[in-house]
């Protein structure tokens, strides 16, 4: 079956809001000390004066389409630009009924870095949320039940209770895959509840398969600044990247969220914010090419931000553009 994609010529936003950093790719396979053959999908932090990268490892001979593995790896860095890796893996799972951990996000509360992850298990995924004191030990606080995933907590309580974002996997009731972005939260990080719809695929002009919260939100004046990923599906398109027939395209969209009401968008970007088209890294040579997945954003006290994202599930990438034209691209949105 075919599947139309009216989406797929809506171009990215203005190069004026938002810029592609001329270091890119900031972190590649060469610049791992292990074996390392895809570095993508990261979460970014600015904690203690530097900057601190959780990666995506999977790693294998580059053109197979088995991997031999994942493991999570940590890079530092003094300007977020330039990144050292550290000398080994910080998480390699050894547990028969977890397949692989990945895609890290990384957010700080009142000085304590928390981490979402996602886990393919046995019997199904399931979303993590963990705390570490010191990037060596690392200590679970909860686990879903299966499918869910794309996991970022909120930087602050809001209504004195925790927050996340969250993407579970509806197929049952659906049909086939059309996921969405759904809000939870919780006293204590352990026990969540109190869900809520976000926001629907048919809401985003540029999405027709799935979406999913992709950095964790940073607090701005108007509302809670959001990246999301979207993804629209062709089944006419052909082979391309490594793996055999990757028919989706991810761009990564942008939304504002209502600071005391998060479940709520009050703004939403009509057009994708970083379309897979202009550079090479995200269109070309990769794994699945045309593939861009945010997974950090850091607000800087001049207004910058700095959007790291995953490009062609291959090398690690960084935008940038100024927090007020970033929340001008959000056009007001009714609700659901
Ligand atoms: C998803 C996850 C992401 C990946 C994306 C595109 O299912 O595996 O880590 O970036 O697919 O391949």
């Amino acid at each position: 079956m075919s599947v139309s994609i009216p989406c797929a010529s809506i171009p990215g936003a203005p190069a004026t809001a938002i810029r592609r950093h001329p270091a890119n790719p900031i972190l590649t396979a060469s610049q791992i000390p292990y074996p390392a053959t895809l570095i993508f999908n990261a979460g970014v932090i600015k904690h203690q004066g530097r900057y601190v990268m959780v990666f995506r490892n999977d790693y294998g001979r580059e053109g197979d389409t088995h991997f031999d593995g994942t493991n999570l790896g940590i890079a530092t860095s003094v300007d977020g630009i330039r990144w050292e890796a550290n000398p080994q893996p910080w998480l390699k799972i050894e547990d028969k009924e977890i397949r692989r951990v990945y895609d890290p996000r990384l957010t700080v509360i009142d000085g304590r870095v928390y981490m979402c992850f996602a886990m393919d298990t046995n019997h199904g995924v399931r979303g993590g949320i963990a705390v570490t004191e010191d990037f060596d030990k690392f200590d679970i606080l909860s686990l879903s039940t299966p499918d869910n995933r794309n996991m970022v907590l909120f930087p602050e309580k809001i209504g004195g209770k925790y927050v996340r974002l969250e993407r579970p996997f509806t197929v049952y009731s659906r049909g086939r895959d059309r996921f969405d972005i759904w809000s939870g939260s919780s006293p204590d990080l352990r026990y969540w509840g109190d869900h809520h719809l976000v926001l629907g695929v048919e809401h985003v002009p540029f999405a027709n398969d799935k979406l999913g919260p992709a950095a964790p939100p940073v607090r701005t004046k108007k509302g809670w600044l959001c990246t999301f990923h979207a993804v629209d599906r062709d089944d006419t398109r052909g082979k391309h990247g490594w793996e055999p027939a990757w028919k989706k395209r991810y761009t990564a969209g942008l939304m504002l969220l209502d600071l005391n009401e998060p479940h709520k968008v009050i703004g939403l970007c009509r057009q994708p914010l970083l379309a897979p088209e202009d550079a090479a890294y995200e269109r070309d040579g990769g794994f699945r090419n045309n593939v861009i997945f945010p997974g950090g954003m850091i607000l800087e006290d001049s207004g910058e931000v700095k959007i790291y994202y995953g490009a062609a599930d291959t090398v690690e990438c960084l935008a940038t553009g100024h927090v007020d034209d970033l929340v001008a691209l959000c056009e007001p949105f009714a609700g659901l």
